[in-house]
């Protein structure tokens, strides 16, 4: 294994509408375990973020503690990032979200991080419709920590010491949907084709975007028994559709039979191209979303794509009422508006 980058790029390397080659979006070299799942969600964010030419300095990656958490260090180099305390990343995203509005957030979360100690920061940040995105890399243990069994291990999977879960699974898309999310998804690292066009939709999404992509732990949860290996995962996925993103200038050309496709218009003008795969779900529907969830959990699979979406999502800023510039853009005018505002203000309180 080398550790050194090379720094030889194919001259022929294709260029976003910005102009950058997909390494302008690469972090550090990973220091994860080779096979590891979170290392393929992050390859995705990369190739995401270079197809939506994002300028790096607009995105704000935040995490919590865990071999998860350290992802952001492998991508997206230029951007802004904070490593917070394990479990704390929503309360630091809440803050930076409300000074700052005109950042995409990113954060990245472990299943432990999320569905343990960090639980009571989760539901907050959820129900309160924050505009981040908030992507779980579940693979049911605590990597760091050495594969400890986490909320998410299913009750009965096995673990590498042969140790049966006996307790009921947090499913955190189901909690999330409970809760009022705006947008839920879920995805497998391993299938980057279905990840890519997630990703992008979530960071157009106006409002809370859960991605709960499960992400083996090649080093402490991918034994026989374990639901949360590649294999299990392999074999128990079921996709609710194929989709495209489709962004805000490119015309949409491409006809499809009548039925089979729905095309779902965000609030910025992007367009989310769905191939229906899944009978009886419509992901405009919360309660058709979470009937079909049910539907797959009680048969053991897991079920992939975009799951939900309110289009009409309005987030915190909106709920709040607060000012449209960020914080550090405010000047003297607008934080002393003067005497006679002042005044009838007062009046209006008598
Ligand atoms: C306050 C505190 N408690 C416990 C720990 C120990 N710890 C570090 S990471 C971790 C869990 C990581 O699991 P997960 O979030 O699932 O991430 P993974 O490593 O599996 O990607 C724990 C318990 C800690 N760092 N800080
Ligand atoms: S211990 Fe598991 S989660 Fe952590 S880097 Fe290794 S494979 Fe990934």
């Amino acid at each position: 294994m080398t550790y050194v980058r090379s720094t030889f790029r194919h001259p022929a390397l294709p260029k976003n509408d910005l102009g950058y080659t997909v390494d302008y979006y690469e972090g550090s070299l990973s220091t994860l375990c080779a096979g590891c799942g979170h290392d393929s969600i992050n390859a995705a964010i990369v190739e995401a973020c270079w197809q939506m030419s994002i300028e790096p300095h607009r995105v704000a990656k935040l995490s919590g503690i865990g071999c998860s958490s350290k992802s952001p260090a492998y991508f997206l180099s230029n951007s802004h990032g904070f490593n917070t305390v394990h479990g704390r990343m929503p309360s630091v995203a809440t803050g930076a979200n409300l000074a700052n509005r005109d950042l995409i957030y990113f954060g990245v979360s472990g299943d432990g991080d999320t569905a343990s100690i960090g639980m009571g920061q989760f539901v907050h940040v959820v129900r309160r419709n924050l505009n981040m995105v908030y992507l779980v890399m579940n693979n049911g243990c605590y990597g760091l920590t050495k594969g400890q069994d986490s909320a998410t291990a299913d009750v009965g999977s096995k673990n590498k010491s042969g140790q049966v879960n006996l307790f009921e699974a947090i499913d955190l898309a189901s909690l999330a949907m409970e809760l009022g999310a705006t947008f839920v998804a879920q995805s497998f690292s391993g299938d980057k084709e279905q990840l890519v066009p997630i990703l992008k939709a979530a960071m157009h999404h106006k409002g809370f975007a859960l991605l709960n992509v499960i992400s083996p732990c090649v080093t402490f949860n991918n034994n026989a028994g374990s639901t949360k290996s590649y294999d299990y995962v392999r074999e128990h996925v079921e996709a609710t559709a194929t989709m495209d993103f489709v962004p805000m200038m490119r015309e949409i050309t491409t006809s499809y039979e009548a039925g089979s496709v729905n095309d779902l218009l965000m609030h910025d003008g992007t367009t989310i191209r769905l191939h229906k795969l899944a009978k009886d779900w419509d992901p405009l529907d919360r309660f058709s979303a979470m009937n079909a969830m049910y539907r797959a959990r009680s048969k053991g699979e897991i079920l992939t794509g975009l799951l939900y979406i309110d289009r009409q999502s309005s987030d915190l800023h909106n709920t709040l009422n607060t000012a449209d510039k960020p914080l550090n853009k405010l000047i003297q005018a607008d934080l002393c508006p003067g005497s006679s505002a002042l005044d009838k203000l007062n009046a209006s309180l008598r």
